[in-house]
């Protein structure tokens, strides 16, 4: 059986997932899981991304261990926007800053004096976020000049982690898409809209496509690991992008759902979406592994669930998974909502006491024990996709028949079954590890294994098992929801 190691690497854990094939069936072995999480000092958010490389290599050295050793290839996907600097002789210029940066607030309000979010969205097609690569930048410049000033070349962070691997420097396609700095429909970099904000603009790898190979694994690292040379292939680099790819999408009527941290939720579409209605809804058109788009939304997922984890884990109220699950179906239903994309869940000191604040300022019940703030959330979250999935019906213009959820929160079984009711829609979820297998698919085809993304999908929905949630309660949901647009205004 031949084999690749798929590295996906998300903004709350990554692992290293182990794909076989045997000409008819996928298979994926878990060979590690490390928790990653931005680091907080001098009121700034970092990622340690020498921690996470030399986590990835620990993984790498254990996968061999058990006996792997004849590796074909490796690929690596990670959440978007985020990138390192490195200087003219090739070294790293510090830790990464982290999406969730609180200056980058302030930056992206700066930057959009120079150049309106109207002409961002129409040259790009990316809605205007702070998170957006292009705000980051433009912060860096003011907040910390020196480091743009030493900058010799930017690759986003899974291309910066292919580059400490294989030493050739690329950005890929897919990650590329969620910089707002590529042209809409194109794969070049918009120099005008870099120029404008007078920010460098010869530092950005050139663009490359999906599925291409970087380079072979350095002599150095596989002197370190004790390794054969192994292909380094960029796949979609972007998670959601591979997570998508692995989802088996059987028409144009089938909405997918990336659930993780966040959830991104949309329809792929053979050209960027421009207009008016999306630009204001707040939509974005990314890229797919197929150098084609989906027309989405990204949105709050289990994040709001996280930081209050972080909480409850300091006061000493840490529960597990099954626990949550108990205590959310022992608190009643329907009470208090809360819009999950307001901007202050973004990243608040407190999460409990933030919620706590937004129901009691909409005059609605103050969620106090655990049970009752976790079904807070999960309804909240579910209702929120109820209206995206309306507005994506008007946004593409087609009846969205059924909706196919993929990634790790879909172990979160309620959060499926209450999402199938406020949606109105079945629900098919699989599968759990959708980034990993997107990412390892993109290998195998790379590798002529595997003819196209049809028969891709094809194996993956013979091979990993998927479950289908049927909505309920439709009466009380529909009630819910009018509560819902009315306390969060939407
Ligand atoms: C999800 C994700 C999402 C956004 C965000 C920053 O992991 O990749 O698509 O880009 O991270």
């Amino acid at each position: 059986m031949k084999k690749v190691w798929a590295f996906d690497i998300g903004a709350s854990n990554g692992r290293l997932m182990l794909s076989s094939f045997d000409g008819h069936k996928l298979y994926l072995e878990e060979i590690y899981r490390f928790a990653n999480q931005p680091v907080h000092l001098t009121g700034h958010y970092y990622w340690n991304i020498l921690y996470i490389f030399a986590e990835m290599k620990k993984a790498m050295q254990m996968s061999i261990q058990e006996g792997h050793r004849q590796i074909e290839s490796m690929g690596i996907d990670t959440w978007g926007v985020d990138f390192g600097l490195l200087s003219d002789t090739g070294e790293l210029l510090g830790n990464p800053y982290s999406y969730r940066n609180p200056l980058n607030e302030r930056g992206m309000q700066e930057a959009l004096q120079h150049i309106s979010a109207k002409e961002l969205f129409d040259i790009t097609g990316v809605e205007t976020a702070t998170i957006n690569t292009v705000f980051q930048l433009y912060t860096i410049k003011k907040y910390n000049p020196s480091l743009l000033e030493n900058a010799d070349t930017l690759l986003l962070t899974p291309n910066l982690l292919a580059y400490l691997f294989c030493g050739e420097k690329h950005n890929e396609f897919t990650i590329s898409s969620t910089t707002q700095l590529l042209r809409a429909g194109e794969t070049s970099w918009d120099k005008q809209i870099l120029q404008r904000l007078l920010l460098p603009d010869d530092i950005l790898a050139p663009t490359t496509a999906p599925l291409m190979v970087a380079g072979q694994s350095l002599s150095v690292v596989n002197r370190e690991i004790g390794m054969n040379p192994v292909k380094v292939i960029h796949t979609a680099s972007h998670d959601t992008a591979s997570a998508i790819a692995s989802l088996p999408l059987e028409d144009q009527q089938s909405v997918f759902m990336s659930c993780g941290t966040w959830v991104l939720m949309g329809v792929p579409v053979d050209r960027p979406v421009i207009n008016d209605d999306v630009m204001e809804s707040g939509f974005t058109n990314e890229g797919t592994i197929e150098g084609k788009y989906r027309l989405q939304k990204n949105n709050m997922g289990m994040w709001l669930l996280q930081q209050c984890r972080v909480i409850w884990e300091r006061e000493g109220m840490a529960t597990d998974f099954n626990k949550e699950n108990q205590l959310l179906e022992a608190a009643p239903a329907y009470r208090s909502f809360i819009n999950p994309d307001d901007p202050r869940f973004f990243n608040p000191l407190n999460m409990v006491t933030e919620i706590q604040r937004y129901c009691e300022e909409t005059a609605q019940p103050v969620p106090t024990s655990q049970g009752e703030i976790i079904r807070c959330i999960l309804e909240s979250l579910a209702l929120k996709y109820g209206w995206l999935l309306q507005r994506l019906e008007r946004l593409s213009g087609k009846e969205l028949k059924r909706i196919h959820m993929g990634g790790g929160a879909i172990r979160n079984q309620t959060l499926c079954q209450l999402t199938a009711n406020a949606t109105g829609r079945e629900i098919i979820a699989g599968p759990v590890e959708a980034s990993a297998i997107g990412n390892a698919i993109g290998q195998w085809i790379a590798l002529g294994e595997v003819k196209d993304l049809k028969e891709a999908r094809q194996l993956v929905g013979e091979s990993f098992p998927l479950q289908y949630y049927q909505p309920q309660e439709q009466i009380q949901w529909q009630e819910a929801y009018q509560r819902f647009v009315q306390y969060t205004g939407l």
